[in-house]
């Protein structure tokens, strides 16, 4: 059993796939969002920083295809750095979604990460994945299984009764 997996409680296991996009990077925000997930409690398993190809982000977003934002999605997206990120953690998936904030900035409350530091939908600083299944398909995609650490977090104890 991987030390990064507890055999005895999985739902601590959760995974959720995150990337700060160009956005975020250019603006200087790649500290303030981590330390939002590292002060939650969350345990960072990868990391990387990354400027990512068409192909990869044309399979990222291909449930979006056929909207009409998609080929400018693709372009934002590949046009600078990305921070591509694995969390692991209690109903992380939900957690990181609430804490993102919703799509369009404008609906999203202080607080969130898009609350906070955003304005426009097309320019909304951070991905997260909307499910357990998706996150799976999302980790994948971006990361091969060797770049997820395994590490003894001696933190757990105090985070999880
Ligand atoms: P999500 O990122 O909150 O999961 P999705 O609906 O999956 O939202 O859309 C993916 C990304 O596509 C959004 O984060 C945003 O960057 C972009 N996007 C979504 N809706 C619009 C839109 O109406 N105009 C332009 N870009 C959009
Ligand atoms: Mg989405």
């Amino acid at each position: 059993m991987e030390t990064c997996l507890n055999p005895a409680w999985t739902g601590i296991n959760e995974r959720t796939f995150l990337a700060i996009k160009p956005d975020g990077y250019q603006r200087r925000l790649v500290g303030e969002i981590i330390r939002r997930f590292e002060r939650k409690g969350f345990r960072l398993v990868a990391m990387k920083m990354m400027q990512a190809s068409e192909g990869l982000l044309k399979e990222h977003y291909i449930a979006l295809q056929n909207r009409p934002f998609y080929d400018r999605l693709v372009k934002y997206m590949s046009s600078g750095p990305v921070i591509a990120m694995v969390w692991q953690g209690l109903h992380v998936v939900k957690t990181a979604r609430v804490m993102l904030g919703e799509t369009n900035p404008a609906d999203s409350s202080p607080g969130t990460i898009r609350g906070d530091f955003c304005v426009d939908v097309s320019r909304n600083v951070i991905h997260g994945s909307d499910s357990k299944e998706s996150a799976q398909r999302e980790i994948s995609l971006w990361f091969q299984p060797d770049e997820l650490v395994c590490w003894q977090d001696s933190a757990e104890s105090w985070v999880y009764e």
